[in-house]
């Protein structure tokens, strides 16, 4: 009896070692839609938008955590979620990769990806059928934060999440969902979070706020993102703690790469934020676009009274998932991200248009 007693205690205790007790189920529902998002003032876009929205749903979850999501393929192409950084150790029919893992999800079905969140920090997830197209330039793409068990002196300062997902466009494939994204044709808009320069929104901060600033590469381009007036201490890369966080007032942020800045506000101002790749501070062309935007202290005013910056579009404050990190663990749907529907065309009468235009 008594050795029964301690085989139990052994098989709890190893359980307990396996199933922290801050992990938890959580089960999510994704559709995948055909929708169209404002990209830029003179830029309308066909999209693959998750839940109807570019970029897709904040998805944060806790280390650990066993996740289930059901994808729904409306659109009429398929599709696949590839959890970028997740381990799926002994898992790996999860990964997402069409014709590897699993066949690709079809148009109408609906197909369970299960796992345990098991990378910590800034992961993301994206479609894997086409990337250069569906990534690239379609928008299947958004953030799954996994915040760790045991968070770092550093990390527990922070007051506020600033996410920033750059990515590119091509404007000859807008309205041709289903083509494009060739390894040869050059992109000319530039976006954060799937809006370029006017329509970014203001990072809206107060002195004393401690902001930690997630960077991702979801697009084909290499950014290179300054920070006026501040310098970011670079803590994470691709979600891993570095062994010695490093300044850096500029920091280069490749496709696919995440890093993690944390960013003290203690210098009031209004102050850019952008990439010093010079297109990409552009639209097709013309400067005064793309990847650009403000920190913006309270109590500040413009300094000029036709400052462009001022007249930034600011109803959102949750444009960079600020409000959304704040409330508690799951999926938040942004409304400001949704797209309006592709309607009155079927895709093989887009495509009849594509074939005809060409
Ligand atoms: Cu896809």
């Amino acid at each position: 009896m008594r050795r029964l007693n301690s085989r139990c205690l052994t098989l709890v205790a190893a359980l307990v070692v396996a199933m922290p007790a801050w992990a938890e189920p959580r089960e999510f529902d994704l559709t995948i839609d055909e929708m169209k998002i404002r990209v830029a003032p003179d830029l309308e876009y066909q999209v693959f938008a998750f839940n109807g929205q570019v970029p897709a749903p904040l998805l944060h979850v806790k280390e650990g955590d066993d996740i289930s999501v059901h994808v729904t393929n409306n659109t009429t192409l398929p599709h696949t979620i590839h959890w970028h950084g997740q381990y799926q150790r002994n898992n790996w029919r999860m990964d997402g990769i069409p014709g590897v893992t699993q066949k690709a999800i079809e148009p109408g079905e609906t197909f369970t990806y299960k796992f345990k969140a098991e990378k910590t920090g800034s992961t993301w997830y994206h479609c894997h059928v086409n990337v250069s197209e569906h990534v690239g330039i379609r928008g299947m793409w958004g953030p799954l934060i996994v915040d760790p068990a045991k968070p770092s002196a550093l990390e527990k300062k922070v007051t506020k999440d600033v996410i920033m997902m750059l990515s590119s466009w091509d404007s000859e494939y807008a309205d041709k969902l289903g083509s494009g994204g060739g390894p040869l044709d050059r992109p000319n808009y530039f976006s954060i979070n799937g809006r370029s320069f006017p329509l970014t929104q203001p990072i809206n901060v107060k002195e004393g706020d401690v902001v930690r600033l997630r960077l991702f590469g979801a697009g084909a381009e290499i950014h290179s993102i300054h920070t006026h007036g501040h310098d970011m201490l670079i803590t994470h890369k691709d979600g891993l703690a570095l062994p010695a966080p490093y300044y850096a007032d500029t920091l280069l942020i490749g496709p696919g790469e995440r890093y993690d800045a944390i960013i003290e506000m203690n210098n009031p101002g209004l102050w850019m934020v952008h990439d010093h790749v010079d297109p990409h501070v552009t639209n097709n062309g013309k400067h005064g676009g793309g990847v650009m935007t403000l920190i913006a202290y309270e109590g500040i005013e413009p300094a000029v009274e036709d400052d462009p910056h001022a007249g930034l579009p600011n109803d959102d404050a949750d444009f960079y998932y600020s409000e959304s990190m704040k409330k508690p663990h799951g999926l938040h749907n942004n409304p400001h991200f949704k797209g309006t529907p592709l309607q009155g065309q079927s895709r093989r009468e887009r495509k009849r248009g594509d074939h005809e235009s060409h």
